[in-house]
């Protein structure tokens, strides 16, 4: 065993992590060329997903809406990739992803539909193509190479990129979908957001390779390890993945090493098992702080601008909560509805069952 051990040089296989946008503003290699536009509009995306996303955990305090995930510290990572996606991809998100969901187009106020339990948050707008969020863990990979897979046989240039969690490289459906997508040379993208940890297991436990990013050699595909805290160094790295599919060339996988600065969901409490010491070290590593000192630096921002971003974000989160408050209450009885094409005899009977109790709960007899 010593023996075999001695012969494999992990080291050789190591997969140094990307970075371009330093924390304090400067530049440790060529920032990628986006227009002014696109990059002032990336920021203030940033800002508005981490106005939503405190809003959110305080209306699930309130009772307002159920079990939500907040995805604080993982902006770059996400809006920083899907800038570099068409609107013509497809993507298979996770839960954790609302910041890059919005980002592409995804109305703020169906955002908070999934935590208000409504059924509307089964469907995405139909001029975007994106796969409803998807819970069970890395499922979703399956379903882009699936796509990635059409797109191949179809003789379209669109690209699947599909996002996950760290936890998620644990499970088969990852194995299997990195495999298949490589045999078949399918244009998918994997972009794994590696915040650490997976509810309260840590990424050591998770599992014993160094990186995540190397499990692309076993696959016969590229892997690149990325900052994903620097929002240049991602939109980089994604940027080569999706030219990579897009050319035929089949898919990549991409690990952000990045940090989700609250709990896992809000039915979580993330001080019984991480470090205080830690967490600060990651507030300091805070993605939208970064790129505000990068933007001043340029010149491209100011205070005014900082004051008039967050005001803005405010507004435009203010705005999607009473539009999702708003809207009519479902009926409790669809939850029988939409799992099979025609409803099979026991869910009839549930139905009546449930129809029977809510009769008398309500009708008072
Ligand atoms: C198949 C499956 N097993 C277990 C769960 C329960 N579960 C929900 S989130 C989670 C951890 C996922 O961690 P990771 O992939 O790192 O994503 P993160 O939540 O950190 O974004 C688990 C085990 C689930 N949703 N699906
Ligand atoms: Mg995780």
């Amino acid at each position: 065993m010593a023996e075999f051990a001695a012969n494999v040089d992990l080291a050789e296989h190591d997969f140094p992590t990307e970075t371009i946008l330093n924390e304090d503003g400067t530049l440790s290699g060529s920032a990628p060329d986006l227009p002014q536009e696109k990059l002032l509009d990336m920021y203030r995306w940033m800002v508005i997903s981490r106005t939503f996303d405190q809003r959110a955990v305080r209306l699930q305090r309130q009772g307002r809406i159920g079990t939500y995930a907040p995805f604080s510290g993982q902006e770059a990572a996400q809006i920083g990739s899907f800038a570099a996606l068409q609107k013509t991809d497809w993507v298979c998100p996770s839960y954790r992803e609302l910041a890059g969901l919005m980002y592409h187009g995804f109305p703020p106020y169906r955002a908070l539909l999934g935590a208000m339990g409504h059924p509307a948050a089964g469907f995405t707008p139909e001029e975007l193509n994106v796969l409803p969020v998807q819970i069970v863990i890395a499922d979703q990979l399956l379903h882009a190479v699936g796509i990635a897979w059409a797109h191949k046989l179809q003789g379209k240039s669109s690209v699947a990129a599909t996002y996950f969690g760290d936890g998620s490289t644990s499970e088969g459906d990852f194995h299997e979908a990195l495999n298949f997508a490589s045999v078949f040379q399918v244009p998918a993208v994997f972009f794994c957001q590696n915040n650490q940890w997976a509810i309260s297991v840590p990424v050591e436990r998770q599992m014993s390779s160094r990186t995540i990013a190397q499990k692309a050699l076993a696959y016969g595909m590229p892997g690149i390890r990325v900052d994903g805290n620097d929002l240049f160094a991602v939109y980089n790295a994604m940027q080569r993945a999706v030219e990579h599919a897009r050319s035929g060339k089949g898919p990549t996988l991409i690990e952000a090493v990045t940090y989700r600065l609250g709990a896992h969901t809000t039915a979580d409490d993330p001080t019984r098992y991480r470090s205080e010491e830690v967490q600060k070290q990651w507030e300091q590593r805070d993605p939208i702080g970064r790129l505000r000192r990068y933007l001043e630096r340029e010149g491209l921002w100011d205070d005014a601008l900082e004051q008039d971003a967050w005001q803005k974000a405010q507004a435009i989160v203010e705005d999607a909560v009473k539009q999702a408050e708003s809207l009519a209450h479902p009926d409790p009885a669809t939850v029988f509805d939409s799992v099979y094409a025609a409803r099979p005899v026991h869910l009839e009977e549930q139905r009546a069952e449930f129809a029977r109790r809510m009769q008398r709960e309500l009708g008072g007899n």
